[in-house]
């Protein structure tokens, strides 16, 4: 992008987070409870535009644009939350206190495979905190960025620049990482792509805020209703076409339930269905792009090479589409592969039997990334141990559903590779405001603080 275009988007950002920011937080709240608004008379369309772009299949992307509107609800009720804690002072006469205020500008980074929902985990938050926001979607998604923009701007009047999108690839996102002038960069994406850019903010001593890559895990235990652990093992792994950073990629059966689980993993496999994504009927769309068929490929067959069993994978051919439509795979692995260990962004599911608890936790933090994680199980000793300090180390644990699908109300995002950050619920809004801690004597005199003597005179 020209440069001069570039900083005119910039200085305008700035210009309008200056204006943005005095206005009182519900007020702020205001305007997104109608972009909300706008976002429900626009459900249809939009989902429409993530069909069209992202080829998620209907419901999934009526659900993204509800995961929107999610947002924006509870962004509103923030809106009147920001809250700062009142300690008490050691010293008399004294208040302690800490106030929130905004940040400036925000630059958002954003994947294909959410093109509206992780915007607006960001861009809701941001904005009831006082900022302005710098979007680049990615080049995969620009129409569905270009959707939620249009909805913005029918709601907000003079406040209409608050979202300003960047379109393009790399090279945006570097100058973005680079400018001083925004102040957090918060991205989406692989951990390869969080590994090059988080290097150019931090070497600025800009803030980050990283969701990477998940290479996540569900463990089926000897109790487990295996109907309902089917049920979430399908949508996790096979949803998306395999393409949520919270897809479910391994699984650990206990050896007394693999052989009746696989082979009921197997007939529910062969049984979904796989179709244009705008039908009713489909269940499984096509990969986002030739790329991620190659990579899926390359996969399948290094584990074919070592002959690791692996069931399906193929491409296959709807409708005489020159999309990358693929069959989820199932591979069974008698050892832990190198394949497992690193994130193929396509439905392959790694399945593996265990024979103590342990031993199945302790495969499923075995790897580099550390975003969500699953039990099924009727046990509460297991589930226990599974969400204690010695269980799943990841920034998202669910007993008796996949790993994928979570609410906004959690916060939301993992540790080790996939980045540390948290977006969405719960305190995750404290990454868009500055801490000031505010001490104020009431007094008339000065006492110091750990009682320390200083007299002048
Ligand atoms: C992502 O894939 O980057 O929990 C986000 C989920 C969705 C969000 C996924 N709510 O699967």
């Amino acid at each position: 992008m020209d440069k001069k275009q570039y900083n005119k988007i910039i200085i305008r950002s700035q210009d309008i987070a200056e204006k943005w920011k005095k206005i009182p937080a519900p007020q702020r709240g205001e305007f997104i409870r109608q972009f909300g608004e706008q976002l429900r008379l626009q459900k249809e369309l939009l989902a429409k535009t993530i069909t069209k772009e992202a080829r998620k299949i209907k419901t999934e992307s009526f659900g993204e644009v509800q995961e929107a509107i999610d947002m924006c609800d509870f962004a509103v009720g923030l809106s009147r939350q920001l809250y700062g804690l009142t300690m008490p002072s050691e010293r008399p006469n004294h208040r302690l206190q800490e106030l929130w205020h905004p940040l400036g500008v925000v630059g958002c980074i954003t994947a294909f495979n959410f093109p509206m929902a992780v915007f607006a985990w960001n861009f809701c938050l941001s904005a009831v905190c006082g900022n302005s926001i710098i979007w680049k979607p990615s080049p995969h998604s620009n129409e569905c960025a270009k959707g939620i923009k249009k909805a913005w701007d029918e709601i907000s009047g003079e406040f209409s620049d608050l979202i300003q999108i960047i379109e393009g690839g790399n090279e945006e996102a570097v100058l973005i990482c680079e400018d001083k002038r925004i102040s957090l960069v918060s991205a989406t994406g692989s951990t390869q792509m969080g590994k090059e850019l988080a290097p150019i903010v931090s070497a600025r001593l800009g803030k980050l805020l990283l969701e990477l890559g998940g290479n996540n895990a569900a463990i089926v235990c000897p109790s487990a209703d295996l109907d309902l652990t089917i049920k979430g093992i399908a949508f996790s792994a096979c949803g998306t076409t395999g393409q949520r950073c919270t897809s479910l990629r391994r699984l650990f059966v206990h050896k007394d339930i693999y052989d009746d689980c696989v082979e009921r993993l197997e007939k529910c496999f062969e049984e979904l269905v796989i179709g244009c994504p705008s039908k009713d009927s489909s269940q499984i769309g096509p990969l986002i792009s030739e790329d991620s068929f190659n990579s899926m490929q390359k996969t399948l067959e290094s584990l074919r090479a070592k002959n690791v069993s692996v069931i399906g994978g193929e491409r296959l051919d709807i409708e005489d589409s020159d999309e990358y439509y693929v069959k989820p795979a199932l591979v069974l692995v008698k050892e832990i592969e190198d394949e497992m260990l690193s994130e193929t962004f396509a439905p392959i599911l790694y399945v593996k039997s265990y024979e103590k608890i342990e031993d199945a936790i302790r495969m499923q933090n075995d790897v580099s990334q550390g975003l969500s994680s699953s039990i099924f199980t009727n046990d509460m000793r297991e589930s226990e141990l599974f969400l204690s300090e010695s269980g799943s180390d990841c920034g998202i644990a669910n007993v008796n559903i996949g790993t994928s699908g979570a609410e906004i109300g959690g916060a939301f995002g993992g540790e080790k590779d996939t980045g540390g950050g948290r977006e969405s619920g719960s305190d995750a809004w404290k990454n868009y405001m500055r801490r000031v801690t505010a001490t104020v004597n009431y007094g008339e005199d000065l006492p110091l603080a750990q009682g320390v003597e200083f007299d002048e005179s």
